[in-house]
Formats: C-alpha cells, structure tokens, sequence
C-alpha cells in the first residue's frame, strides 16, 4: 500500500502527448500516477469525494478517467489530515483513479458566509458550523498534498460576473501571485499543479493573465473565469483567446464548463479538460441529456413511452429501463431515479468525448461537430 508520498519525480510521472490533430482539436495521452487518460475528457465532480449516488465501479463502468474532488468541502469535513491518515482520497474514497481536487478558492465565493479577500487569502465561515476559516495559497496546497489527488489546482480568485474593469485587473494580479506562493508551498513530487489564468471576458486582461501565467511553466493549464453567468457569445472569445496563447505541448482545462454544446466548441478551440455539475445536477432534476438536447422526465408524454431515454446509448438505464419507467421514479421522487438519470447523463457526457477523440483521430473533426450541431433542437422527441 503505496501510503506514502512517493519519490518519483513528476517529469517522470507526468506526460501529455498528442496523438492527433484535426484544426485546432486533440486529441492525447495524459499520464498520471494513477493511470494513462485519453483527452478531450470530461470529469464526473465528486464535491464531497464521492460522486453523488454513483459508485466508484460504475464511474469505471461509464468510462470516466478523472474524478474532481473539491478542497473546500473536504477541508470543512471530514478534514484533509484525516483523509491524509486513511490514504489519500485513492484509498478513503475507494476510487483507484486519478483524481483532480479543485483549490477552493471558486467555492468558497460561491458557497461561503461573510467571505473577505484580502493579500493572504480569503477569511469566511463555514457554512456547516460557522467556523471562521482562513484559506490561503499555502493551506490549499497543503490540505491538497493530504488529500493526495493526481492533480492539484493552484489556489485563484474567479471574480463573480459582471465585476469592475479595476476589480478583475486586481483580481489578475492576485491570482499570479497566488499561483507564485502556490507553486512555492508545494513539496509532494507525485502530484502535478496546474496554474489557472483568470481576467474575465476582457481580452486584453485575459491576453496578460494567460501570457503570465504560462511563464510559471507549470505541467498544464486551466481557464477560469468563465462560465460565471457571461453571455456565451463572450466566454468563446475568451477562450479562443486563451488556448491561442497556451503552450502547445501541455494540457487546457476549461473549469466549471459542462453543456454538451460548449464541450464541442471548446474541443474545436483546442481545450483538453473539463468538469462541471451540470450532468448530475441536471440529472437530479428529472432530465436526460440526449443527442437532440434534453428531455424532461417530468412531463406526461413520457409516461407511457416504452423507448429508452436514448438507444443509442450503452448504460445501464438505457439498455434496462423505459422512459415511461424512469418517468415514473422520477415522479416517485425515488432514489434510484437520481442515480439513473445521472448515469446517464456522465455516460453521454463520457460518450460525446470518446466521439470527439475518434473524430480527431480521423482528423475529421469539423464534420463531427456539424452533425452534433445539426442533430441539436430537433423536434419530436
Ligand atoms: N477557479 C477555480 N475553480 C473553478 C473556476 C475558477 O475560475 C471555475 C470557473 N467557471 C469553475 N471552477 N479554482
Ligand atoms: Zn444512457
């Protein structure tokens, strides 16, 4: 039982390579720790160290290669030194994987109490027990050394959306030098840092931001900022902006972007990574993602529908259940409704990147996202 730190150097461990190109799409080989991934991948978010209802043999069974783990919840409850003490969220949370946790910086504006950022890190209570807890760089790194993911994030501020132009220059700056105290506070060899580039949607504030953030050299690259309630005819140019000035040769992790039709888009604009709740809460919520767009299992016409949610899909909802069944547990407000409908969204999800992968292979990835488009909206489902 590997418990310890080990001392393989991360040069080692580490490797992304590219095994074709069609445009400014890839696809490639990532290598981790805990096994080699295929990209573009979406990551399944296990918030709490679990991905809510789904067990870690049926995330291999849908075909998810990451598992995104989120720092603040963790350093609330159970705490990282105790996870550090049962093995790492590989052995406490019983998923062999690679696993990627989230710095906690994104969460805490979203989730936490009386929340005030200032040079050292943010200052908030904890929404469980109102605990005033102070998250800087260095705790991040720290809690994220115990919690022993593959992948770690450098610890950002993602300003809300809109913010002033002052606020998200300072914001920048902030960050960077986050990611500076960030890279400095690591010690573990095994893991790997991604620094984030923030700056909104303003583009010359993004052109700075990514421009010195990739001067850190760090082994990959993530986006964030974006997908915080921006019109999407601003967060493309964002990102076509960013992917244009990252390093070829290293991993883009488009963070907290999920809708299938994003995902493509994002593919095409050479991004390799993302994660975000919105299979599995949309999940939750009685609706099934499917190559039209989404269906709602809450409305009357799928009561009597004997079809699956989609036939061309392999999980275990679609090759067991009708939607007139699914319907009904959703109605039902039954356990196994949630778990079903977020199979099966992570498995689609999971699918439309295996298809991305195989169409950038053939190098034929424009003709791919033209018939994902043209499916899209289709009446009559
Ligand atoms: N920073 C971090 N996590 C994030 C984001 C960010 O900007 C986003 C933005 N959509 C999602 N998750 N650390
Ligand atoms: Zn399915």
């Amino acid at each position: 039982l590997a418990r310890e730190p080990n001392s393989l150097e991360n040069t080692q461990v580490f490797e992304f390579s590219i095994t074709a190109r069609s445009g400014r799409a890839r696809a490639g080989l990532l290598t981790t720790p805990h096994g080699v991934v295929k990209t573009p991948l979406f990551m399944p978010v296990g918030t709490q160290g679990s991905v809510k209802g789904i067990s870690p043999r049926e995330l291999k069974e849908i075909g998810s290669q990451i598992v995104l783990a989120n720092t603040y919840h963790l350093l609330l409850r159970p705490g990282p030194e105790r996870v550090r003490a049962l093995g790492g969220l590989h052995w406490f949370a019983a998923y062999d994987g690679p696993w990627l946790t989230d710095s906690g910086g994104f969460q805490v504006m979203s989730l936490g109490d009386l929340r005030k950022i200032d040079e050292q890190g943010v200052t908030f209570r904890s929404h469980l027990n109102g605990d005033l807890v102070v998250l800087t760089p260095e705790r991040s790194i720290e809690a994220q050394e115990a919690l022993g993911a593959d992948i770690i994030m450098a610890f950002d501020e993602c300003p809300p959306y809109p913010s002033s132009p002052d606020y998200l220059k300072a914001s920048v700056g902030r960050t960077l030098r986050w990611l500076e105290r960030s890279l400095k506070a690591k010690t573990r060899p095994d893991q790997a840092l991604f620094a984030i580039a923030q700056g909104g949607v303003d583009l010359e504030l993004r052109r700075t931001s990514v421009l010195a953030t990739v001067a850190f050299d760090t082994p990959g690259f993530a986006i964030g900022g974006l997908a915080v309630g921006e019109p999407k005819e601003d967060m493309y140019p964002a990102v076509e902006l960013s992917t244009r000035l990252l390093p070829d040769h290293k991993p883009r992790y488009l963070m907290g972007v999920g809708h299938p039709e994003d995902l493509v888009a994002a593919v095409a604009l050479g991004v390799d990574m993302f994660d975000c709740v919105y299979p599995t809460r949309t999940g939750r919520f009685g609706y099934a993602l499917v190559p039209e767009g989404r269906l709602n299992l809450k409305l009357s016409r799928y009561l009597d529908d004997p079809r699956p949610i989609d036939p061309a899909c392999d999980c275990y909802a679609c090759t067991h259940y009708s939607r007139a069944y699914l319907s009904h547990l959703v109605r039902a407000e039954e356990i196994l409704a949630l778990r079903m409908l977020s199979l099966h969204n992570l498995r689609y999800l999971h699918r439309l990147m295996e298809a991305a992968w195989e169409a950038i292979q053939s190098r034929d990835y424009g003709a791919f996202a033209r018939e994902f488009a043209g499916r899209r909206f289709r009446e009559g489902i």
